[in-house]
């Protein structure tokens, strides 16, 4: 019986993943990935100018991980940038779709 609830609690634990999950990182960008992590202003600005004016990626950081944004989603971190965030969505492999953001 105590094996079959086991089981049980991890087949939903495994859903619940699929599903989606919920993060709070910084949103920085490839170039610079964990510096701007602390989301000061100086960071922000670095973000800011490396992701518009440089073409770097946005990244997710989270504490020493950084998740690269799916294509379809780059337009919802875009206003976010150096930003502090709670994203919800999926992640796929090391990138995360975002399905809502939000500071
Ligand atoms: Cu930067």
């Amino acid at each position: 019986m105590k094996k079959l609830f086991i089981s049980a609690s991890l087949g939903s634990m495994m859903a619940l993943s699929a599903f989606g999950a919920t993060w709070s990182g910084t949103i920085s960008d490839a170039m610079c990935g964990a510096k701007h992590a602390d989301a000061s202003p100086e960071s922000q600005k670095c973000a800011q100018t490396c992701v518009k004016e440089h073409g770097a990626e946005p990244v997710f950081v989270v504490g020493d991980k950084i998740y690269k944004i799916a294509d379809a989603s780059k337009t919802k971190v875009m206003p976010h940038v150096g930003h502090k965030v709670t994203i919800s969505g999926k992640l796929d492999g090391d990138t995360v779709t975002v399905n809502s953001i939000k500071m």
